[in-house]
């Protein structure tokens, strides 16, 4: 059909971290072996990384309109196709993300595209991005989306499309994973079973976005679309839930009707899974063979700071270790350098990994994610190391930076001991050795680790520039 709307929908590769981590001072335009060699490199992160899609534009793509066509673009793996007549390109904006999406869209009206924009950033922030589209999407698009659709068909598109309230996630939307390229992911099994979180922790903006009331899907829908997605891609499951056992009641009848699917998962949830025998068991029988839980902090003054209050610490060894018993590794994410945090706190992490067993302990510092109360909190304080004012300069890295000054703890003690505590948990020997004792999915462990010495080294050479005597100028 000649009429038919073309829209592109794009999702956008991060400059560093989780698209293949890079050095944020390496210099542009780098030629020759080296530089092959660091992309193959690169490549290879992206991959081990789990380059997985973007749920959000599966969920847009999925959305029939007859007369208008849609079709991805991930910019990890293609160029733009700028030689088609597209009448709308909308691209997802996480906020560090956010100056790529501009210069982007940028470009494009430049050209004579209409753009959306659409995603975290722009729910939080619409101000923002408003010189930088024609049109913006605000909240969780699954109920606009058709509206968006409908009036580009007919000529009459807004400027702004924003729900009123969250949309009804018991309402059956099926979700194709058919418009992706199969190969170009570690899996296109990727699952949301419900959304919002009823916590409140202060360098998160989960219950901003999606409201702190956790709402969920039907049942019967989600088995309908393992079975869709199983016979489409037979690889692992991704639950992307914040806490997939965050109502555990749901998550025990979803999982036990899993169980005669046949599938492996993994997901993220919170540790009090090990206080929850059934449900634990009821994830090992359904092929769990992994779950990341944010262990934030071993420092109970840290923990008050940003109201992580939801697991207590002494339960905490136990309860990994029930999970790990079970016959599930874990991913535990800590961050070093909150607010309650001090030079003895790396100990407490090394003697707590060790003590519990896990086998990826993620150490991640502190992002200051612009619409967080931490945000403002350090804003306030005036430890913000980049400029408040232009959110758009805040950026992912993989822990390559400071970005803000640690409440009890010098910025060289603070990069020293982020070094050291880094150097002695990846070491290869002790990578190797966590894969080997991984009580599941021993390959997957082992290679994370692997990639984790590579990735701290590449932090700790960065961080050495916000020494003195270090380049601050930020690139
Ligand atoms: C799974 C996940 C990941 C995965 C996969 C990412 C991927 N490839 O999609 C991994 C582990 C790789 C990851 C990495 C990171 N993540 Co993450 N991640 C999530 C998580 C848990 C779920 C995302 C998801 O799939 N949601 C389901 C979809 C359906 O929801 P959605 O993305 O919000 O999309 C809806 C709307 O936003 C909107 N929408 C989105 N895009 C668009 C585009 C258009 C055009 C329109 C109209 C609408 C629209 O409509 C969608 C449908 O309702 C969220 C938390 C959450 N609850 O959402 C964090 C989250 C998105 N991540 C976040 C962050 C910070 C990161 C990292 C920087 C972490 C780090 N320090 O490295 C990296 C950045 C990676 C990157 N380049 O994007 C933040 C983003 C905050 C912000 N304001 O931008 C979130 C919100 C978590 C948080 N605590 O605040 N993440
Ligand atoms: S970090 Fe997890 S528990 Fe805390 S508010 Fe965010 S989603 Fe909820």
């Amino acid at each position: 059909m000649n009429n038919q709307k073309k829209v592109l929908l794009v999702f956008l590769a991060s400059n560093s971290g989780v698209d293949g981590a890079r050095s944020i001072h390496e210099q542009a335009g780098k030629q020759g072996p080296a530089a092959w060699f660091e992309r193959s490199v690169r490549n290879i992160i992206k991959k081990s990384q789990f380059a997985i899609p973007s749920l959000a534009l599966m969920i847009l793509a999925s959305v029939d309109v007859e007369g208008v066509h849609q079709q991805i673009c991930d910019l990890r793996f293609e160029e733009l196709p700028l030689d088609k007549a597209w009448d709308l390109i909308a691209i997802s904006v996480q906020t560090g993300t956010a100056a790529q999406a501009f210069s982007l869209s940028d470009m494009l009206r430049e050209k004579g595209f209409r753009v959306a924009l659409g995603g975290a950033h722009v729910t939080m922030f619409p101000d923002n991005c408003r010189a930088h589209a024609d049109v913006l999407v605000l909240g969780e698009a699954d109920e606009i989306w058709p509206d968006v659709l409908e009036d580009l068909k007919n000529d009459q598109l807004q400027q702004r499309y924003e729900s009123e309230r969250f949309p009804d996630l018991f309402r059956s939307r099926p979700v194709q994973s058919t418009v992706l390229q199969k190969n170009r992911y570690f899996t296109t099994n990727i699952i949301q079973t419900g959304r919002g979180c009823p916590f409140n922790c202060d360098f998160c903006n989960v219950h901003i976005l999606n409201g702190n009331k956790h709402r969920r899907r039907r049942v019967a829908d989600i088995v309908e679309e393992v079975r869709r997605f199983k016979s489409h891609d037979n690889r692992i499951f991704f639950f992307v839930d914040d806490s997939i056992n965050a109502s555990p009641e749901y998550a025990e009848e979803l999982f036990r009707q899993l169980i005669p699917l046949n599938i492996t998962w993994f997901g993220q949830a919170t540790t009090m899974l090990g206080a929850q025998p059934g449900l634990l068991k009821t994830f090992a029988r359904s092929g769990c063979v992994a779950l990341l839980v944010g262990i934030e902090s071993v420092e109970p003054a840290s923990r008050k700071a940003h109201q992580k209050n939801q697991n207590r610490a002494a339960e905490l060894v136990q309860n990994i270790k029930n999970i790990r018993d079970a016959g599930i590794s874990l991913y535990g994410s800590f961050i070093y350098g909150l607010d309650g945090d001090t030079l003895d706190t790396p100990a407490a992490i090394i003697d707590f990994s060790r003590q519990t067993g896990l086998d990826v302990p993620g150490i991640n510092i502190l992002r200051p994610n612009p619409g967080t109360r931490v945000f403002e909190r350090l804003r306030a304080e005036g430890r913000l190391l980049f400029n408040p004012d232009d959110i758009s300069t805040y950026r992912y890295t993989f822990g390559q930076e400071m970005l803000y000054q640690p409440k009890n703890i010098s910025m060289p003690d603070f990069i020293e001991s982020y070094s050291r505590l880094t150097k002695e948990l990846f070491t290869i020997r002790r990578s190797l050795q966590r894969g080997l004792n991984a009580p599941n999915a021993k390959a997957a462990v082992t290679f994370f680790n692997l990639f984790y010495t590579h990735l701290y080294t590449l932090s700790r050479n960065d961080l050495q520039q916000q020494l003195p005597g270090g380049n601050k100028d930020r690139p």
